[in-house]
């Protein structure tokens, strides 16, 4: 049992800010660290110390777990919280940490990798009894026996990168026809994207929602779950609005998916905050399909309906303490959403709208937060993810909540760059998703920059063009399930198309 006294935070923007927030609330100094391009970030004036680590691209500054390690060294820290994204699902980083005498604020390294690993994550699971999509357990390198145990499982499958996760390497193939050609390339991106060619099947289901628990665990091996997130609202596995709770479970439903969440966490020795994530399908059949290992982005709307301030909780726990509570003293209190501000233009194929922020003035009121890492007048860095703002509204009912949201959209004030905010009052204002019958096709089945009326639509030709090439280059290749970046990695240079 070890008090942290002094935290580095390794990250940056908005996280940073709110994991330094609730250090100082615990008396714990903080450590900021940052890159060249985020000498006058927010989260660097917050810290009581910030130590620059290098130039601008993260893989020479927040990705250098040497520098990182240093620089908690040399300022006396003794813990490192990774927030998500960089080097938060990194299990050398995390051996690496505890190795330099420090406490990593997350899970152990094992269970990190672990679950890195998507076939040794579904065998883990499987070992506890966590319901898997039917399919290979094993990695799969030959065609014939691939292409038989397609036929048992029934087309369409999905053949997965057991390195990838968040979509990353995903192929679906409608028929045996389709299936060598599929497998090929699938091996091929595998094998370049991640340095692993290992990839498995699974049955593809075609309309599920995307529901993860939150679960968390401590040292003694006590785990509970703190609910769900309904998170099918996403664009090319990019998360832009989630909620909790889900509109689609039932307390028996509930139930059930938390115990099985909880398993999943016991089935890799975890501790710390983690999250459990599952597809639903139509007849609300559930089956788990990875977890992560770090505090997610959509944290806050499960913070606004237990009260419960997570990152204190992922503190005590990495010191040493009890859970403070059991599963049986958890209750829901309300209806909390949470809707992303990206520095991306809706009417232009969402492409990033790096520029600088002439106008910033936020929404206020009963039930409002905003988790933010920019001011008026601030410029938002082409190196990093272009999200700027996470608003989360809370009332007591899912109807309050929406028009709550709508209210607070439309207060929000932002000009200098286009956002995602019309795009947010668009789903806000969607039947599908006001009465809740929905899942993770609603932007393609709904959305057209059209619907965003915006008298001020930008028609910058060089816009037009480009997003339009981005448009055919995807039809031409409808079979690849395009995917959006890890949390907080730059995805200029690596995934953007
Ligand atoms: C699936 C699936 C359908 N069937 N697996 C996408 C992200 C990665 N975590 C797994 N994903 C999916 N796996 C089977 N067997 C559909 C998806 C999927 C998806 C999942 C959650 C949220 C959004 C999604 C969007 C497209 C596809």
């Amino acid at each position: 049992m070890t008090k942290i006294t002094k935290l580095l935070v390794a990250n940056r923007g908005e996280i940073a800010l709110r994991i330094m927030r609730s250090s100082r609330e615990l008396g714990i100094k903080t450590v900021a660290v940052f890159s060249e391009a985020d000498r006058q970030a927010l989260h660097v004036r917050f810290a009581d110390e910030a130590i620059c680590i290098g130039p601008p691209p993260s893989a020479e500054s927040y990705l250098r777990m040497d520098k990182i390690i240093a620089a908690a060294r040399q300022t006396g820290a003794n813990a490192i919280h990774p927030g998500y994204g960089f080097l938060s699902e990194n299990e050398d980083f995390a051996q690496a940490v505890i190795d330099a005498g420090l406490i990593f604020v997350g899970p152990p390294p094992h269970a990190i990798e672990i679950m890195g690993n998507k076939i040794a994550a579904k065998n883990a699971a499987a070992k506890f009894k966590v319901p898997l999509v039917p399919g290979t357990a094993e990695p799969i390198t030959d065609v014939t026996k691939a292409k038989k145990l397609s036929k048992e499982i029934g087309y369409p499958v999905l053949i997965k990168a057991s390195a990838g996760g968040g979509g990353k390497g995903m192929r679906i193939v409608n028929n045996e026809a389709e299936f060598s050609e599929q497998m090929e390339r699938a091996v091929s991106e595998a094998t370049s994207a991640f340095g692993d060619g290992s990839v498995f099947i699974e049955k593809y289901v075609t309309k599920p929602r995307h529901i993860e628990f939150q679960i968390f665990g401590d040292q003694q091996g006590n785990v509970v779950h703190l609910f769900e997130r309904e998170c099918s609202i996403q664009r090319r596995h990019q998360k832009v609005v989630e909620e909790a709770p889900s509109s689609v479970l039932t307390p028996a439903l509930r139930k059930v998916m938390g115990e099985a969440a909880v398993n999943a966490a016991r089935s890799c020795g975890y501790f710390n905050a983690g999250t459990v994530e599952f597809i639903l399908d139509e007849n609300k059949n559930f089956y788990f399909l990875e977890m992560n290992t770090r505090l997610q982005v959509e944290h806050p709307v499960t913070e606004q309906i237990t009260g419960l301030d997570l990152v204190k909780l992922q503190i005590s726990i990495a010191e040493g303490e009890k859970i403070p509570f059991s599963q049986d003293e958890l209750r829901i209190r309300g209806h909390a959403i949470e809707v992303r501000v990206y520095a991306e233009d809706p009417a232009n194929s969402f492409l990033p709208d790096i520029g600088t922020l002439k106008t910033y003035r936020r929404p206020q009121g009963h039930g409002i937060r905003v988790d933010d890492g920019f001011e008026e007048g601030m410029s938002i860095p082409f190196y990093y993810d272009p999200m700027i703002a996470k608003m989360i509204c809370h009332d007591e009912t899912r109807e309050a909540a929406i028009e709550k949201t709508i209210r607070a959209i439309d207060e929000y004030q932002i000009t200098g760059v286009a956002t995602t905010l019309g795009f947010c009052k668009f789903v806000m204002q969607h039947n599908a998703f006001r009465s809740g019958n929905f899942d993770t096709r609603f932007v393609e089945q709904y959305f057209t920059p059209e619907v965003l009326n915006n008298p001020n639509a930008d028609v910058d030709e060089g816009k037009v063009a480009a997003a339009l090439a981005v448009k055919l280059f995807d039809e031409k290749d409808q079979s690849t399930l395009q995917s959006a970046p890890s949390e907080g990695i730059n995805r200029w240079k690596t995934n953007r198309t």
